[in-house]
């Protein structure tokens, strides 16, 4: 399934052609990414959505009462964009990297807008190359770093996810030909003349592989069932964990916790474990109200 609007679907068939299509079942969920199964209702006639298929993975966030409200599927690689304008929200950027380790999917951090005189802080960038995620630096504007992007959307079905207005539509734009007319209708110009995304939609990239543009958000956090899981979302607490005391170690206040020695000696990074922290408390909150 390319886009939803509403019960309004876009469909894309084997060929990669796409048609109009309504979802045809009572409580039939989709969400951008889903692979579905449809009635053939003649050449030119709507197609009838009838099942959906079995999902791999699963892009979720807390509804306002804190169920989970899935947002895409079969995402393999989550690409988290920043820019130096608007600047990064390093906590935003940390709970996309949180959901794509529960996911258990890739995951890279763009950082666009590489042709602005100002740029986004070398030490956080540092900070996440460290942990292991390719950080690579474009320009969507200037057409400058597409190539090595290319290479990391290669055979991926990626969603370009991050805050509003840091180029996640004009990435897509400049990768993917003919793009403009894809989301023609989807898009709506705000007051500066801006088209901010206001729904998921799916493209097949030219090499092989799809991607994904999103909304950007001013705020993200990934639906976990289990505040435990907060802890899954951050690799070098994982690491570490395994040295804590207590194997049910939450790294808050126990003692022989191997998460805060490693804060301590500087080997995690404070920011880092700050963002566990909030994460844990979030889904706390949340499990609580709901
Ligand atoms: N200087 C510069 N401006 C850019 C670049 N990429 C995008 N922009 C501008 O940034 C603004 C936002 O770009 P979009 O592509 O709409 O951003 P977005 O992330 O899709 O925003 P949402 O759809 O609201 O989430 C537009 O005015 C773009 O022209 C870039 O590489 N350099
Ligand atoms: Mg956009
Ligand atoms: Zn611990």
């Amino acid at each position: 399934m390319v886009a939803s609007y509403g019960q309004r679907l876009v469909v894309e068939d084997a060929a990669g052609q796409h048609h109009p299509a309504f979802v045809a079942r009572r409580g039939l969920r989709l969400v951008c990414g889903d692979r579905v199964r449809w009635l053939a209702e003649g050449d030119t006639g709507d197609r009838a959505v009838v099942e959906r298929l079995p999902r791999h993975s699963e892009l979720t966030r807390p509804d306002s009462r804190g169920r989970g409200e899935v947002l895409a599927a079969n995402i393999t690689q989550l690409v988290v964009v920043c820019a130096p304008r608007p600047g990064p929200d390093p906590y935003i950027i940390d709970r996309y990297l949180a959901a794509a380790e529960v996911m258990d999917v890739a995951a890279a951090i763009v950082c666009n807008k590489a042709d602005l005189p100002d740029s986004v802080p070398a030490g956080l960038l540092e900070e996440f190359a460290t942990l292991g995620y390719p950080v690579l630096l474009a320009s969507a504007a200037a057409g400058s770093g597409l190539d090595a992007l290319r290479a990391c959307l290669a055979g991926h079905s990626s969603i370009l996810v991050g805050q509003s207005g840091v180029g996640k539509s004009s990435l897509l734009n400049a990768l993917v030909p003919d793009v403009e007319l894809a989301t023609a209708g989807i898009s709506h110009a705000t007051g500066e003349g801006r088209h901010r995304t206001t729904a998921t939609t799916l493209h097949a990239l030219p090499g092989g592989g799809e991607l994904l543009d999103s909304p950007g958000v001013r705020d993200f956090a990934p639906a976990l069932d289990d505040p435990r899981l907060a802890a899954l979302g951050f690799r070098e607490i994982v690491a570490a964990a395994g040295e804590c005391r207590f194997a049910n170690c939450r790294h808050m206040r126990e003692p022989g916790c191997a998460v805060k020695a490693g804060v301590e000696s500087g080997a995690i990074a404070p920011r880092r474990y700050e963002s566990y922290r909030r994460l844990l408390r979030l889904t706390e909150d949340l499990q609580r109200r709901g």
